[in-house]
């Protein structure tokens, strides 16, 4: 790193977060990544930066228009394992590299989340928080055990292959569908379209961790939806593109799904009067399922500015042909 040109703009947690960001890449460039060391961490906002000074963005939902105006770009970091939030603004600047973040702490997280839905699906823990709104002592029995439920996860990336790992270790019979054909130990793997259909009737827990592509949007319709098994149940941790939130609502009114845990939706943050808040079977979290800790983000992103600067292939790189 040389010159001046070493900011790296900071727009993720706010701008009480800027003195965390700092300390945690001040703490990797002295242990770990030195090549980061020159970096000066600052506010996204900060007047007194000149926007040719700034070589690195760390952003989540950058305003449009305001990457394509840093002229000496080097690197865009994204926050989050989705860049969506990042090409969504059709002035990015392509012919700056992309990270993702992808760190082993977001994955845990994500199998935790999975692990928590899957389980909580299983015992109808809705049922019991409402028995226990309504103090009324009502011993129920579920149908299942995990044993004899199969959870289905769409994408086996970071997040879905450490959250098929858990649940797999939870005694849940455990499928996985991605686009390349994949191996792990005790997962029955399966791959492509044409695998799509066989995948979904299998499912009677489907867990979505696809990213948000042309080809992903829109995968949870209610035509897929209504060949899951009568009974199914969904944890959507993927993205609000891949599902209208109408179609869920149908096919839980129905009957033919259970329950949902529901972590994305097309509208972030989830308004005030939306319907999924108030029913009976949906579980909302606010896209919150798997979120790293700023120290572990900050690790990985100098991490990956210091391979960059050594002109090695940072992890996690968005391919723009695939659209992930
Ligand atoms: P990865 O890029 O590591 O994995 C993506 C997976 O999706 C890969 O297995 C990929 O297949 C598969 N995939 C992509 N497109 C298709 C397709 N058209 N058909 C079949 N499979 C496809 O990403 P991560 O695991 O890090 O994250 C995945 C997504 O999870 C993020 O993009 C985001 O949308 C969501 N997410 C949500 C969070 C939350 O808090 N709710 C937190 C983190 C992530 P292949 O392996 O063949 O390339
Ligand atoms: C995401 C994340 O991509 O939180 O949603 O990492």
């Amino acid at each position: 790193m040389s010159g001046k040109k070493n900011v790296l703009l900071v727009k993720s947690g706010g701008e009480a977060a800027i003195d965390e960001w700092r300390s945690h890449f001040a703490h990797f460039a002295a242990t770990e990544s030195p090549e980061s060391a020159a970096l000066d961490v600052r506010w996204w906002n900060d007047a007194s930066v000149a926007p040719e000074d700034v070589a690195y963005a760390l952003v989540w939902q950058p305003d449009p228009g305001r990457l394509a105006a840093l002229p000496n770009l080097r690197l865009i970091l994204s926050t989050a394992a989705g860049a969506d939030h990042i090409t969504s603004d059709p002035t990015w600047p392509r012919h700056v590299p992309l990270i993702r973040a992808v760190t082993p702490e977001a994955a845990q997280r994500m199998g935790e989340y999975v692990s928590m839905a899957a389980l909580a699906l299983l015992r109808d823990l809705k049922r019991s928080v409402r028995q226990q709104a309504a103090r009324r002592w009502d011993s129920f029995e579920t149908e299942r055990s995990a044993t004899d439920t199969c959870v289905g996860i769409l994408g086996l990336g970071t997040m879905g292959v450490r959250s098929a790992e858990m649940v797999r270790g939870l005694g849940f019979r455990t499928i996985g569908w991605s686009r390349s054909r994949k191996a792990i130990d005790g997962i029955d793997c399966h791959a492509g379209n044409d695998a799509l259909p066989g995948f979904l009737a299998q499912c009677d827990i489907l867990v979505c961790l696809l990213p948000a592509t042309p080809e992903t949007d829109g995968i949870l319709s209610a035509e897929r939806l209504a060949t899951l098994p009568r009974g199914a149940a969904l944890v959507h941790v993927g993205r609000g593109s891949h599902m209208k939130f109408d179609d869920l609502r149908e096919a839980l009114d129905s009957g033919h799904l259970s329950g949902a845990f529901v972590d994305v939706f097309e509208t972030e943050p989830l308004p005030a009067d939306h319907p999924a808040w108030t029913h009976e079977k949906i579980v909302v979290t606010s896209h919150n399922a798997a979120i790293a800790s700023r120290r572990m983000r900050a690790r990985f992103f100098a991490a990956q500015i210091a391979a960059f600067e050594r002109g090695e292939t940072p992890v996690g790189v968005y391919d723009a042909v695939r659209g992930y």
